[in-house]
């Protein structure tokens, strides 16, 4: 049977006569039953890969693409009168994710497939996922984003643990999603979830009685934490997580012929950031449990788990009062003591411990101990672990510690987000890049090509109509395709400093008012989520927003300036935005973003960088050259010595810098206030004169100057198509299967 048949034969009609969701549910069938039949089944020792996110996003096109038969169900659809873009509409988005942290792992899923390695991922079925975004006067709502349909990606599976709580039992159920591999087997993301969880106990936004544990526990993606029930909430997530995965592991390892004394020539752990650390102390009790003593398994679970830092924000760093730990797993604790007795007794260094003195568990510091490697996640993070935040482990650990600095699926983010460019690039290359991602370098050959450059700005002009066509139809706001499109999207923090580009905006409206007309329009497009408690990121988004009314309603500035926030940004949006940016904004105060990925997103599809030295930028900017990108702002060092002498203060610069006091006074002022929430806005305005902890005002004039100038350089056409031809061609780098690659060369060993 071909395609076409299998998917008849499903729907019990044909496919000409089928709504866009009846084929989607026949497609996803037909699309199951070939991951399956391609199972791996022949591997010895596998990896582990365990996290509390995967933003693994839509799935239908990705698998079609991985099983080689997307080109072929397009054309069959075609042939039906069906286009496989609405198809893709029917799809709801799986939101098992914040941001970088879970669609990292679900590119590395990806990779791991696609390499051919024995790879599974586990983590938890959030119900309800991370909250869906919607604004309201202005505001930032959250509501339940429910993505589990009657047919849907997820296998129920008989495979059934129990996990014990203090005064609770429950049994952790396995669901499976397949992960196809592009040209290659299939592996698996396991998802645990308990079946008395019920999604009607939610009320009023993503409320709900956080002590009601059978009911709640898998609803949302960390639920909101600002209070205790919060939190205590999250370690039950984290220990359900990690007791069902461990049982998991040791259960398949046993029947491959593990006496577990050899568990790690049968299993590698890949703990990704502190959310799974409980996954020591636990399999240690399991094993125990199951005859083995303490000193072995200790040893044994130390040579099979890894640990991936993701940040060095301290507030990110996980920390478990002893208490919490003892209303919700009180078996951990007796060996999470012994963890510590064993450091202490070793390391005179009372930085290094476990349990500190105000008894508060350090959960990174049980991975760095107990694991056998510590990797950060680009190159300067890992030099800032190894010489300032982690640096008294790295003197007790020097040969743990390692970089693997990210990387991104080509699959999902050109191949599929991008067919224009992917033609263009088969055409002039080769199709050998899709396999061997430094083969994009093939590109520089093209760099005075006059036709290659055209077709380039013709494909970025084209992707550009088709958002701008995307916007009106989902928000409503209309905006050219003939302006620059200058795009920054990513989780709301601080840190990530919206709120410069934002003061940026204010400042070029006050100019366009002032008559200082720009010499290029632009539009400023925003996406991002704040966490349900975190007031001042959340004030931000109010801005934003604000501005976005004030500037595109205003017939005198909105010529040369258009704001947009888009709304529930999530991975289905990014594939929308990232092939139509010109721009992309990477501004984090340097030092605090530990990698970035969107920032490798952006330049793979041809927009050129407004920077800082942070994260990976460092190392896009080594791999484009000074003239393919706009770098500003403080370095890092200055940074952490700013921090260090504490004598970064915000107010010198507000009252110092009219451009800066300008920007900041217009935040509440009449017009702001007629559109916005006084409290809020008044709010922000305190906090970056008074605090501004991630030093906004500091980099304000390096970016304003760094930014006319790429806004300028945007005026030469053929240029700027060089610069985006450079990013392109440089991009391989950043894939993830090297990435993976480096994981398994230096850990993993598959
Ligand atoms: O992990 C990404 C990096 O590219 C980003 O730079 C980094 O910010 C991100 C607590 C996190 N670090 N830490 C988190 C997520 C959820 C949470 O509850 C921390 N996310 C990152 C991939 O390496």
């Amino acid at each position: 049977m071909n395609i076409q048949e299998k998917v008849e034969a499903y729907l019990g009609k044909p496919v000409a006569q089928a709504s866009n969701k009846e084929i989607y549910d026949g497609l996803l069938t037909v699309v199951q039953e070939m991951a399956a039949e391609k199972e791996r089944t022949d591997s010895k020792k596998k990896l582990y890969y365990i996290s509390a996110e995967f933003l693994i996003g839509k799935l239908l096109s990705n698998n079609m693409i991985n099983l080689g038969i997307y080109q072929e169900v397009k054309e069959m659809l075609e042939k039906n009168g069906k286009d496989i873009c609405e198809i893709e509409e029917a799809e709801p988005e799986p939101s098992l994710g914040n941001g970088g942290l879970g669609r990292l792992a679900a590119c590395f899923l990806d990779s791991i497939a696609t390499l051919g390695l024995a790879g599974d991922g586990i983590g938890l079925n959030y119900h309800l996922g991370l909250f869906k975004q919607e604004f309201e006067d202005h505001l930032q709502k959250e509501t339940p984003n429910p993505w589990i349909e009657e047919k849907s990606w997820l296998k129920k599976t008989d495979t059934v643990y129990p996990v014990q709580f203090k005064g609770l039992n429950v049994n952790a159920r396995m669901y499976d999603i397949e992960v196809t591999g592009y040209n290659n087997k299939t592996n698996k993301l396991h998802l645990f979830d308990i079946d008395s969880v019920d999604e009607s106990i939610v009320e009023d936004g993503i409320d709900f009685d956080k002590n009601d544990i059978e009911k709640n526990l898998t609803l949302f993606l960390y639920p909101d934490d600002s209070d205790e029930q919060g939190r205590l909430l999250r370690i039950y997530q984290q220990y359900l997580m990690v007791s069902a995965g461990a049982q998991l592991i040791l259960d398949e390892c046993t029947a491959k012929g593990s006496n577990l004394y050899d568990l790690p020539d049968y299993a590698v752990i890949q703990i990704n950031d502190t959310h799974p650390t409980m996954v020591i102390p636990e399999l240690i009790r399991l094993l125990m449990e199951r005859g083995m003593d303490m000193d072995d398994a200790i040893d044994v679970v130390s040579r099979t788990c890894a640990y991936t830092n993701h940040t060095i924000l301290a507030e990110a760093l996980e920390k478990w009062p002893v208490h919490y730990l003892k209303k919700v797993v009180p078996q951990l604790m007796p060996i999470i003591e012994v963890l510590d007795d064993k450091v202490r007794r070793k390391y005179e260094d009372e930085s290094v411990a476990i349990i500190d003195r105000n008894d508060t568990v350090h959960m990174a510091h049980i991975d760095i101990h107990y694991g056998f490697s510590v990797n950060g996640v680009a190159a300067l993070h890992t030099e800032i672990l190894k010489n300032s935040e982690l640096n008294n482990f790295y003197k007790i650990y020097p040969e743990k510690f390692n970089n693997k600095t990210n990387g991104i699926t080509f699959r999902r983010w050109l191949i599929h987000c991008n067919p224009r460019l992917t033609a263009l690039l088969d055409e002039t290359i080769g199709e050998g890049w899709k396999k061997d991602a430094a083969e994009l370098e093939k590109l520089l050959a093209y760099k005075d090509d006059d036709k290659i450059l055209d077709k380039l700005l013709e494909i970025k002009h084209k992707n550009k109509e088709d958002l701008c066509a995307y916007l009106r139809e989902t928000q409503g706001l209309e905006v050219s395709p003939d302006t620059i499109f200058d795009i920054q999207v990513k989780r709301l923090h601080e840190y990530k400093r919206q709120q410069l580009n934002a003061l940026y905006i204010i400042d070029k409206y006050l100019e366009i008012k002032a008559g200082k007309i720009p010499t290029a329009p632009v539009t400023a497009i925003f996406g991002a989520k704040a966490a349900p408690a975190y007031v001042i990121a959340k004030d931000i988004i109010h801005l934003i927003l604000c501005l976005q009314e004030i500037i595109n309603n205003d017939p005198e500035v909105n010529k040369y300036l258009r704001v947009v926030m888009v709304e529930n940004y999530n991975v289905t949006k990014a594939g929308k935005l990232i092939p139509a940016c010109d721009i992309s904004e990477q501004i984090s105060l340097a030092s605090k973003e530990a990698s970035g990925t969107g920032n490798m997103k952006f330049m793979l599809n041809g927009a050129v960088t407004l920077g800082t030295e942070d994260g990976a930028n460092v190392e896009i900017h080594e791999a484009v050259g000074d003239d393919n990108i706009f770098v500003f702002g403080a370095s890092s060092d200055e940074v952490i010595e700013h921090y260090a002498k504490a004598d970064y203060i915000a107010k010198d610069y507000y009252e110092n810098n009219e451009a800066i006091k300008a920007a900041i006074d217009f935040i509440t002022s009449d017009e702001m206030l007629k559109v916005g929430c006084e409290e809020n806005l008044t709010r922000l305005q305190n906090e970056l004169i008074n605090k501004d902890w991630f030093m906004t005002l500091l980099d304000f004039d390096s970016y304003k100057e760094t930014k006319e100038k790429a806004l300028a350089a945007y005026a030469d056409r053929k240029a700027w198509a060089k610069m985006a031809l450079v990013n392109i061609a440089k991009a391989g780098f950043f894939s993830s299967d090297r990435t993976i690659e480096e994981y398994n060369r230096d850990i993993w060993g598959l």
